[in-house]
């Protein structure tokens, strides 16, 4: 694998991450179109590039296979102007990343809008237990520099465009050398 320095990037590189349901795709989208960034989304690159090693019928997901995802995205993450959105975060190179975002929802929200998904049973409790113990965000903290990893609240269609705002405003100021 190449090792690019950080600094080599002339645009950053953001990862959106959170509890499936609390507004990745839609605030990715939103900032993509807003910025120019290019949005990854990673279940559908895993879909349309079969990077995965099947189907997981207890967790109804495919199996991601990591390292395939990662060597796919080597050299675009290199250029930067990416906006990855994924609800994992922990295996992606800790060098990709100039700003770690955690959407938030509380539960009851939460917990509709994934209703409205068609989700229920273990599927619909795992993913509000994973909001209620706020595995993302102890997964980025834990993964990743404590000063790029911040925390945002994602409960109505107001915080979206919050959101965006002030993410093209942290692009803005960034610098190759920061
Ligand atoms: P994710 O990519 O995290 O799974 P999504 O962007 O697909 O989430 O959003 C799931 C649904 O919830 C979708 O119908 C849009 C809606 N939604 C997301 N964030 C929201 C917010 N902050 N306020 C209101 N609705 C939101």
């Amino acid at each position: 694998k190449k090792k690019m320095a950080k600094s080599s990037r002339r645009k950053p590189n953001i990862l959106v991450t959170g509890t499936p349901g609390t507004g990745k795709t839609t605030t990715s989208s939103q900032l993509s179109e807003a910025t120019e960034f290019r949005h990854i989304n990673i279940g559908d690159l895993v879909k349309e590039k079969n990077l995965h090693d099947g189907w997981d019928d207890e967790l109804e997901c495919h199996i991601i296979n990591e390292d395939l995802v990662c060597d796919e995205l080597e050299d675009i993450m290199e250029q930067g102007g990416n906006i990855v959105d994924y609800h994992g975060c922990d295996f992606f190179p800790e060098r990709w990343f100039d700003r770690v975002v955690v959407l938030q929802t509380d539960n009851s929200v939460l917990y509709d809008r994934l209703s409205s998904r068609g989700y229920d049973g273990s599927k619909l409790t795992n993913n509000i237990e994973c909001e209620i113990f706020q595995v993302l965000l102890e997964e980025a903290r834990s993964s990743y520099p404590e000063d790029i990893v911040v925390p945002l609240a994602s409960n109505c269609v107001d915080d979206i465009s919050k959101n965006v705002t002030t993410l093209c405003d942290w692009i803005r100021s960034w610098h190759p050398t920061s």
